[in-house]
């Protein structure tokens, strides 16, 4: 492997993957894009687990360390359910979990595969053991979501990626606000995808929910650049204000991480790496992220040092 110059701000952890379909209860053909949350002390995974006919479905992985003993749900916990959601007819995938105080539940968004496209849909739950499904929330094609933890002038707001018909016009992130989760409005695109070279270039997608930081919401987002030989999948971040997330302060220009380990360069899907949760224990980020679309793996950052890094990057 060539020297890589590139940051250092994510340590890969030395025991990745973490979990692959050998240490799965049941057969499945992959799993990976995991939400993850901080639940009672425990690590939980919300995991996108892909079966041989290629629908995905969601379970839970638990542990204490957040990297080994984990205690997986004998069954699927979350599985589409087409006859009552006909938006779930071809799976549910990528899940991102917020923790609403307000309401003492987490908010799960997940992507329903419909047969009009991928769209955003919202489930809450106490126990991930039941879940509150609230329906279809963005219209397809729209995916990668999540919710703030609080409101903005008493309204709910997500980050989302609708992409336009045209692919020529690009798939950006925008973020839309909602009085009771239901009811989406007063859309606004903020974090566009760049064109020409970048390895942003296009198309654009939220990874891990925004997390709160006293320099603002650190955002963690995917750049897809497209190549010859198919689409390579990096990460880059943005703060957004603290009091009002529509304005973005900072981005990155150059990618933070990216495919570089075998894990992250073969799979199903070559050349991805895909976090979809992150926890932060004491200073500490752990950033789960699906590696080639066929196993998970863990990163590890200092919370100080990706805020500084952000804040010396240029306002866009
Ligand atoms: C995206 C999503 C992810 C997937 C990625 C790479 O569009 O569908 O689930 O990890 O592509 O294949």
């Amino acid at each position: 492997m060539e020297k890589n110059t590139g940051y250092e701000l994510f340590q890969r952890h030395p025991d990745n993957p973490i979990l692959t379909v050998s240490s799965w209860p049941y057969r499945a053909n992959s799993v990976f894009n995991a939400a993850a949350a901080d639940v009672n002390g425990k690590i939980l995974l919300l995991t996108r687990v892909e079966d041989f006919r290629g629908i995905s479905h969601l379970t839970v992985a638990r542990s204490d360390d957040g990297i080994t003993n984990w205690q997986i749900d004998s069954v699927p916990t979350l599985k589409p359910e087409p006859e009552k959601y006909p938006e779930e007819l071809w799976g549910i995938e990528d899940p991102r979990i917020t923790w609403i105080e307000d309401m003492g539940k987490w908010a799960i968004c997940y992507t329903a595969y419909s047969k009009g496209g991928p769209l955003v849909s919202l489930a809450l739950t106490s126990n991930f053991k039941t879940f509150e499904r609230l329906g279809p929330v963005m219209p397809p094609e729209d995916k990668d979501a999540a919710l703030f933890p609080v409101k903005f002038n008493d309204l709910w707001a997500m980050l989302h990626r609708p992409v336009p018909r045209s692919s020529m016009l690009g798939a950006h992130i925008w973020i839309s606000f909602s009085p009771n989760l239901k009811h989406w409005g007063e859309h606004q695109e903020i974090i566009q995808a760049r064109q020409g070279g970048w390895w942003d270039a296009n198309k654009i997608g939220l990874c891990s929910p925004p997390l709160q930081t006293k320099a603002g919401w650190l955002i963690l987002y995917h750049g897809v650049r497209t190549t010859a030989s198919g689409s390579i999948y990096r990460l880059g971040l943005a703060l957004l204000d603290l009091e009002n997330p529509v304005n973005v302060i900072r981005r990155t220009d150059e990618w933070i991480f990216g495919p570089k380990e075998h894990y992250e360069r073969e799979g199903d899907v070559d050349d991805v790496v895909f976090p979809c949760g992150w926890v932060v224990k004491d200073s500490k980020v752990l950033i789960y992220y699906g590696a080639a679309d066929s196993r998970l793996c863990l990163a590890t950052a200092n919370l100080d040092e990706l805020v500084e890094f952000a804040l010396k990057c240029p306002t866009p």
